[in-house]
């Protein structure tokens, strides 16, 4: 599987799910499931487990941001009834505890396969050495884990986040860094790996660069409200802010309200990038208000599906899926909205 027929799979998928849902019915047919898994070469029949439903829990982070919302609907598209699956969804308010309960009750409840999308990456083991004993195999999406066991999940399918921050960089990097200028940040949730990942790519892409400089840097937690408070923060305390790299586009838009507040033009007095590509950052970057996205893919639910009947039917998975990701100027916004899918 290549990324960019993940993407497409993707695309395709929301698209016959917006219709679908336009219907105001989603039982009518099984077009998405089937569209998907035919495309992704595992045969057209709707029922998964040779016939047998797949019953899957999904233990989501929360509903922090655009990209979590585009994402949640990917995976309840996905895996529907027609297509095979009985799903249980929990979202975990950005809790790692709670999605624990989550994971907990899954294999209580005997489900045939897990998928999880880690908070953040540590503290897992224990509730991985769970399943493993329950014989539940366990899908990472979106988010990594940091284990010593790497045999405790099956695969971990998502972006490179490391890349993303990485390209991110280096546009601050070439467009902005000809002369010396000061960024700030607004951070993820901390510990995640995205934050983690998106800081480490960002800063070896502008370590060769003496003119760009971080003053300062702090989480925003992924939410557009926090993204705003601590953007005030931020024009409060720095002298000259050149440039601010959000690590998601919600943080993005609230540090824009912020900055129009402090009486200063976004994407003009100072620059913004930021990573994800979900509508309304897109918007902005076709706006003007922001120069330029990293495109984050959150359509991962066909993938999904098409992991879970594999893993269930005792096939081996690749242990790790990269998404295909683009990225976009203000041209390349105004293009691309049109066909935008989330
Ligand atoms: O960038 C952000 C969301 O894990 C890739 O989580 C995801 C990140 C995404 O809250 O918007």
């Amino acid at each position: 599987m290549n990324g960019r027929s993940a993407r497409v799979r993707a695309v395709g998928l929301v698209a016959v799910a917006a219709v679908v849902a336009l219907a105001g019915c989603g039982s009518s047919s099984s077009g998405g499931s089937t569209g998907s898994s035919a495309a992704s070469g595992s045969g057209s029949a709707p029922a998964a487990g040779g016939g047998k439903t797949i019953k899957i829990g999904f233990a989501q982070v929360g509903s922090e941001s655009g990209w979590r919302t585009a994402n949640t609907l990917s995976i309840k598209s996905a895996l529907t009834k027609e297509a095979g699956f009985d799903l249980k969804f929990s979202d975990a308010q950005q809790k790692q505890e709670n999605q624990i309960t989550a994971i907990r009750s899954y294999i209580a409840q005997g489900v045939d396969v897990i998928a999880f999308s880690p908070v953040v990456t540590t503290g897992w083991d224990g509730v991985l050495e769970e399943a493993k004993t329950a014989n539940i195999p366990v899908i990472l999406t979106d988010r990594a884990v940091d284990t010593k066991d790497d045999t405790l999940y099956k695969t971990f399918i998502g972006s490179d986040f490391v890349e993303e921050g990485r390209r991110a960089g280096d546009y601050v990097s070439k467009n902005f860094g000809t002369a010396p200028i000061n960024v700030v940040v607004l951070e993820g949730t901390t510990g995640s790996a995205p934050a983690l990942d998106r800081t480490k790519g960002f800063n070896a892409a502008i370590a060769g660069n003496q003119n760009v400089k971080v003053v300062a840097s702090q989480t925003g937690n992924f939410t557009r409200s926090e993204g705003k408070t601590v953007m005030e923060g931020f024009l409060k305390s720095q002298k000259k802010i050149d440039v601010l790299f959000a690590q998601n586009d919600d943080m993005g838009l609230g540090a824009i309200e912020a900055i129009q507040a402090a009486g200063k033009k976004p994407g003009v007095d100072i620059k913004i990038v930021s990573i994800d590509g979900v509508h309304d950052g897109m918007q902005a970057l076709a706006d003007g208000k922001i120069n330029y996205i990293v495109e984050c893919n959150p359509l991962l639910g066909p993938d999904l599906a098409a992991l879970a009947r594999k893993v269930v039917n005792g096939e081996t998975v690749e242990h790790r899926i990269v998404t295909h990701d683009d990225a976009f100027d203000s041209a390349g916004a105004k293009t691309a909205l049109p066909t935008r899918k989330y």
